[in-house]
């Protein structure tokens, strides 16, 4: 028996009555439940619509926020190229007597409190130049006058420090430049070094003043020595080490007073880390060094070669780990940040 066997019995006109029935209930459903939906949708209409309305609105003065910051705010600065544009090659340069430090400030007005960042793309290093210092004040105010340009064209992201030795103890270079490094960490996460004599001007703009995978040394040649390698391992005058290969090495050694041997101590630091010393071409490499006698103060230390004996016993308990020196005072200088040290005596 099939479902459908009771309404074989009923008539025919019975069994449009009954779809009919069935037609007109299935209607009065629809529009019942159609009827909710208005009624349910007119409780709560308002809201939506003005929320669609306030949505709308909200987008566009979004877009229009977004439109007018876009116009306000530069375009994101892309990395600066391989080789920088303005980089001129073999420079002429001048030691005027009549240089004063007002037009050395005047000409880098890019430079605030001894920093630079290029203004139109992202500099490739950030690089911390150190000098130490004591009584060579035209010499500084040379170096500055060329250094700055110098560097503002190579698209760094740079700042000089220059750190001076308080009192007339014997001078100390390497321990200055271990101070530099500490004071300078301070200020910024430099990843790269240059440490400078205050004399020596760099003669080429393509003399990178930029770190690489190994340490390098960037005096292939001066004037004074005929641009020539004064002797295979030379290291002396201005070399770029990053942070992390400084560290490694624990910086220059704390124990040479006077003239000689701490660049030495610090080659031999590098070799012994088996890290190879690099240098750009003979004809980049070129500084000028300002003529100027031995200073006093800074007399030749006789137990130079007694001290590059040990390095190889010492280097890991002298250096920057045990750098002991009392801050005097830092002075941020327009053109430089001048760090005032007390570093003790021999
Ligand atoms: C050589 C090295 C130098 C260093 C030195 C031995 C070169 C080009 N330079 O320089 O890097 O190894 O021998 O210590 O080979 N200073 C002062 N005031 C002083 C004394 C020194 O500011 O009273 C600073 C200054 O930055 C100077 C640097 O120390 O440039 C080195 O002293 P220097 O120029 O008298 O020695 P120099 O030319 O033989
Ligand atoms: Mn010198």
């Amino acid at each position: 028996m099939g479902f459908f066997s009771p309404l074989c019995k009923i008539s025919r006109r019975g069994k449009y009555f009954v779809l009919l029935l069935l037609l007109l209930s299935v209607l009065a459903w629809i529009a019942t439940f159609s009827g909710e939906t208005v009624k349910s949708g007119r409780f709560f209409s308002a809201t939506p619509q003005t929320l669609i309305k306030e949505d709308t609105l909200r987008v566009k003065v979004n877009t229009w926020t977004e439109a007018t910051n876009l116009l306000k705010t530069p375009p994101p600065k892309v990395e600066c190229p391989q080789e920088s544009p303005l980089l001129q090659g073999a420079l002429k340069l001048s030691f005027e007597a009549s240089l004063k430090l007002k037009d050395v400030v005047s000409d880098n007005k890019g430079v605030t409190e001894g920093e630079y960042t290029p203004p139109d793309c992202t500099a490739r290093q950030s690089v911390a130049i150190l000098i130490p210092h004591r009584s060579r004040e035209r010499h500084l105010l040379y170096l500055l006058h060329h250094l700055h340009p110098f560097l503002q064209r190579q698209q760094l992201h740079y700042a000089i420090y220059v750190i001076q030795q308080a009192g007339d103890a014997t001078f100390n270079r390497a321990k200055l430049l271990n101070v530099g490094y500490l004071e300078a960490l301070k200020d910024y996460s430099w990843e790269c070094f240059i440490f400078h004599d205050v004399d020596l001007v760099p003669e080429n703009d393509h003399n990178l003043y930029v770190c690489d995978k190994q340490p390098k040394h960037l005096v292939v040649g001066r004037n004074a020595t005929g641009y020539k390698l004064r002797y295979k391992g030379y290291f002396g005058g201005v070399t770029a080490m990053t942070r992390e290969q400084f560290l490694q090495v624990n910086g220059f050694s704390n124990t040479y007073w006077g003239w000689g041997g701490e660049d030495d101590d610090l080659r031999i630091r590098v070799e012994l880390q088996k890290m190879k010393i690099l240098r750009p071409p003979a004809d980049v490499a070129r500084y000028t060094m300002v003529f100027h006698k031995r200073d006093s103060g800074n007399e030749i230390n006789k137990d130079r070669m007694r001290l590059l004996g040990r390095t190889q016993q010492v280097w890991r308990k002298d250096g920057l780990n045990s750098c002991s020196y009392k801050t005097m005072s830092v002075e941020r200088l327009p053109l430089y940040v001048n760090v005032t040290v007390d570093i003790g005596k021999p």
